[in-house]
């Protein structure tokens, strides 16, 4: 049996996660790989009503609170569906992990790094194997999500705080070149998918 890996995709809202995980699943039923799919906010079930809460546009609550809230939810979906899946030899994609909280409440929110690494540091949270960093400008990513209805609490903030949780990325991958690929996601969904690939397989 192939050691389970921990694989995690990022980017802005509207950067193609949800469409790449398509052609990921498919690259792994293809080797016979186990895997599951899981998101964050809202993977584990205390996490769900977390996810309610925190992209509800009327709840009010601090950047701290904020930060508080998404680590909580992690450390719950760790250690329920994240370890247990890894230990057993499951592989595990995620649609978003700590690099949000590093993006959001860091770039976003301007919450001091050091801080949120001081918190996170003591939840002892795996790092994933691979981070696919789905890469494009702001407004591309929001002329493809035009057609929502009822924005949330994250997607009706102004254009400057995507741009800034964007560049946020940018500076992570930068600083973690060993375990994030950037994939150009304003390419059209034929080169992202091979992009996808080439960057599974190299870790297959
Ligand atoms: N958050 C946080 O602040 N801190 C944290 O620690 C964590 C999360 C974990 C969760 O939102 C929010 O929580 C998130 C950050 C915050 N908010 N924001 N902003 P979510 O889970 O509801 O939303 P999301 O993760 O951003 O998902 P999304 O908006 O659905 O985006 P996506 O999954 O990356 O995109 P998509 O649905 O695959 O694609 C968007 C559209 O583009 C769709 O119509 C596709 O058909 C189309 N598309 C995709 N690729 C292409 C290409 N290549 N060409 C043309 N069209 C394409």
């Amino acid at each position: 049996m192939k050691e389970a890996r921990f694989i995690s995709l990022e980017g802005i809202e509207g950067s193609g996660k949800t469409t790449s995980l398509q052609t990921i699943n498919k690259i792994l039923d293809k080797q016979s790989i186990e895997h599951i799919n899981t998101r964050e906010p809202g993977g584990s079930s205390i996490g769900n009503e977390l996810r309610e809460l925190l992209l509800n546009k009327k709840t009010t609550i601090s950047s701290e609170v904020e930060l508080l809230l998404m680590l909580a939810d992690r450390k719950d979906h760790v250690d329920k569906v994240i370890k247990p899946n890894l230990n057993k030899g499951t592989w595990v994609v995620t649609d978003r992990f700590m690099d949000s909280t590093m993006a959001y409440q860091g770039g976003g929110r301007g919450l001091e790094i050091s801080k949120i690494e001081l918190i996170a540091g003591a939840l002892e949270l795996p790092v994933p194997a691979l981070t696919l960093l789905f890469d494009l400008p702001v407004n591309l990513a929001f002329q493809r999500i035009a057609d929502r209805e009822n924005l949330d609490r994250f997607e009706s903030e102004p254009i400057d705080f995507h741009n800034k949780i964007r560049e946020a990325y940018l500076r992570l991958a930068e600083k973690n070149k060993d375990r994030i690929v950037i994939i150009d996601s304003s390419k059209s969904l034929k080169e992202v998918s091979a992009q996808v690939k080439k960057a599974i397989n190299q870790i297959l």
